[in-house]
């Protein structure tokens, strides 16, 4: 079966609705037609500020989402990016046939730049995404689940990908991106243009996985909408009550006209009352399987490890053919 690799920044303590809608719900149903690998990017982690131990923390709290939301890692290889040290040392490679005009025309770079200003600016977010190429490369990957925004970096791992090919010979299986439609990303409840983050600076708007049902609950029924008071789909007019009509269908499984047609006579009071029960019914079994999970690390630890090894093998038998053909001398 077709190899697949995605993964996720341990860059908060929960994931939100946006990473199980847009990411987890696809990876779970990829993994019976796929031999999946699913990393937690913890090194891509690093290319923003953390705290040692919370960055721990959040490692192992993403890991267990994953798992709760579905991802069994008995048949797809769920680890932490750290723990196979292949990651590193492929990227390094990468960095020396990237150019850098090339690297600078990513526009995730020139916009998470521009927030940061150029002395907080790393050289490690300046190579993230060649570091993304070598996670994808080492495991001759043949499809990469993503959303829209990370279309560019598919491309630039393409390119590497048949620059080294053509310099060295065939090593690297050339990827292509799987992307969702456009109806699976979700936005902010109280800033319904942009998308829902992470790292929003409000929390207000933010779908928490782990957080107390009844917060949710709160947040839905504050989420903006608009003064026309009917419900339909309308991304430019009504991007409130779209976003919500999109979290009802992908969380359903009904399509937009049908939900329309469904609430045709109801007020938004009725519409956000049936999406927080959705939204809380689907969250409560994942909540409390992933807060299982995290009460015996030790557990959640070996599973890591058991994956990181089955992960060590693919990854070391690539970076072992790229270290002879670019000449490097081996140890014996
Ligand atoms: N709002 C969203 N709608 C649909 N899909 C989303 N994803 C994220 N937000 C939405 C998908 O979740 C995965 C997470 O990727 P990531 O952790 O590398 O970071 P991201 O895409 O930048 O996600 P966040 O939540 O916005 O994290 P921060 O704030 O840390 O940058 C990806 O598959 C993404 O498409």
């Amino acid at each position: 079966s077709p190899r697949l690799y995605s993964g996720m920044q341990p860059s908060a303590d929960s994931l939100q609705i946006g990473n199980y809608i847009g990411a987890l719900l696809q990876w779970r149903d990829l993994q019976s037609t796929h031999d999946a690998f699913f990393s937690v990017v913890d090194l891509h982690a690093l290319t923003q500020p953390n705290e040692a131990a919370e960055l721990r923390d959040k490692t192992r709290r993403t890991a267990a989402q994953y798992i709760a939301a579905g991802i069994e890692p008995e048949k797809s290889t769920l680890y932490v990016q750290s723990h196979v040290r292949a990651h590193a040392e492929l990227a390094w490679i990468l960095n020396t046939i990237t150019g850098f005009g090339e690297a600078g025309r990513m526009t995730q770079f020139k916009d998470k730049s521009a927030r940061y200003g150029s002395d907080a600016t790393s050289v490690g977010l300046f190579a993230y995404p060649v570091l993304m190429a070598a996670d994808i490369l080492l495991y001759q990957t043949n499809v990469v689940p993503v959303g829209d925004d990370q279309r560019q970096h598919i491309e630039l791992t393409r390119d590497l990908a048949e620059r080294f090919n053509s310099r060295y010979g065939t090593t690297f299986t050339i990827p292509e991106a799987m992307v969702q439609k456009e109806t699976a990303r979700i936005y902010d409840l109280q800033n319904p243009t942009s998308k829902m983050s992470k790292s929003s600076e409000s929390q207000a708007g933010v779908l928490w996985l782990l957080d107390d049902p009844a917060v949710n609950r709160k947040k839905i029924m504050r989420a903006v909408t608009d003064d026309e008071g009917s419900v339909r789909f309308d991304r430019e007019t009504k991007p409130g009550v779209s976003n919500l009509l999109t979290i009802h269908s992908a969380l359903s499984g009904r399509s937009i006209a049908e939900l329309e047609d469904e609430f045709a006579g109801s007020g938004y009071g009725d519409f956000k009352k049936a999406i927080a029960e959705l939204v809380l019914s689907e969250f409560e079994p994942v909540r409390a399987r992933a807060l299982e999970l995290l009460d015996d690390p030790a557990e959640l630890d070996r599973i890591l490890s058991l994956n990181a090894e089955k992960a060590d093998t693919v990854a070391d038998a690539t970076l072992s053919d790229v270290y002879d053909r670019v000449g490097l001398l081996r140890r014996r």
